[in-house]
């Protein structure tokens, strides 16, 4: 019995483990119910009585050896930086989504990019706007409906200060600083006093265009904002003007684009009628041109205003306005793929 005991301390001694379950094997072996450890006591009633002692001794130091090298090893296994790392890295940020760009800004990147190309700047200015700049120097009258309480959110009266209803607004501020020739766009978000419903919200975005040199014409509209719409909804794209009006621009127009969705045979999105309309434009008014110190014998300009949200619900088929200001991520995720 004292030579297996010695050989069983050597065989502790000499005993190593890289795993948690090689390890457990080692325990099973000698400290189970059937393991060597309890075997060693069930013969030791079978022990001459002189010998007794010594081997009670012997049994015992086994079986302590064995349960130090079982917690030594398991100390090593946790703190091991291999094995650590392959089941824990407290460094690691908890979840790490991959963000998505917003709809609205995926379309108006690609506005600014499509413009870019022909020579256009882009041009940013406040939110909060007086009157000059909203609505005086774009030839609004006195009297005009969207100067009512109605349709605007004023933040002041006398003078009148409020929140502004396009970005024309920005447009006076680079002419009134800069003299011809002028290529400019100007995004941003502009507010309305409206109900919100799936077509309208108060808080909308917009892009309005401006290109005053000389001798600019409606022919130089027209090819601009073809190629526009050609670049935003694929080449086989036509364009048609309807005669409109706006108090900045004379004359003016709407441009419709043949149906994206249909490809001109008829949808609800074009009501049937193969078009749908995505801008207001037109030749700037001389007086515009004059309240911003342009000389209208010199210069000419056309200029364009279109609303993000709407042309962003026909490029994706969007139908509902609200989506766009909710920020819920089962909407949010499907644009992941674009930038
Ligand atoms: C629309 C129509 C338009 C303009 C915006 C403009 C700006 C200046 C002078 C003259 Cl500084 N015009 N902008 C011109 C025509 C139409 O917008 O339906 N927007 C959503």
């Amino acid at each position: 019995m004292k030579t297996k005991i010695e050989e069983y301390l050597r065989e502790v001694d000499d005993f190593k483990a890289d795993s948690i379950e090689k390890l457990e094997e080692f325990r099973i072996k000698f400290l189970s119910k059937k393991g060597l450890v309890p075997a060693l006591f069930a013969d030791f009633k079978n022990v001459a009585p002189e010998e007794r002692k010594e081997m009670g001794q012997l049994i015992n130091k086994l079986k302590g050896s064995v349960q130090e090298k079982i917690v030594s090893i398991k100390e090593g296994l946790e703190t091991s930086p291999d094995v650590a790392s392959a089941h824990l890295d407290l460094s690691l940020p908890a979840h790490a989504p991959l963000g998505s760009r917003h709809p609205l800004s995926i379309v108006r990147n690609d506005i600014i990019d499509i413009f870019s190309r022909i020579g256009f700047t882009v041009s940013e200015g406040p939110e909060i706007e007086d009157d000059f700049h909203n609505f005086t120097a774009l030839n609004f009258p006195p009297d005009h409906p969207a100067r009512d309480m109605q349709d605007t959110f004023f933040i002041e009266k006398d003078p009148d200060i409020a929140l502004r209803t396009h970005t024309s607004s920005v447009q006076v501020r680079v002419m009134e600083t800069t003299q011809p020739p002028i290529r400019t766009i100007s995004p941003g978000r502009v507010f309305r006093n409206e109900a919100i419903s799936a077509r309208a919200h108060c808080i909308f975005h917009q892009v309005e265009g401006l290109y005053v040199d000389t001798n600019v014409s409606f022919a130089d509209l027209k090819q601009t904002l073809f190629y526009f719409a050609k670049e935003l909804f694929g080449e086989g794209t036509k364009t048609r003007f309807r005669p409109s009006y706006f108090p900045f621009t004379e004359p003016s127009a709407e441009m419709d684009v043949s149906c994206n969705i249909c490809g001109g045979k008829g949808c609800n999105v074009c009501k049937y009628t193969g078009w749908v309309e995505i801008l207001g434009c037109g030749m700037v008014d001389p007086n515009v041109l004059e309240s911003c110190k342009i000389d209208s014998k010199k210069y000419t300009g056309f200029a364009f205003g279109m609303g993000i949200e709407r042309i962003t619900m026909l490029k994706y088929q969007i139908n509902d306005l609200r989506l766009f200001f909710e920020n819920d991520l089962k909407f949010l995720e499907q644009f992941k793929a674009s930038y």
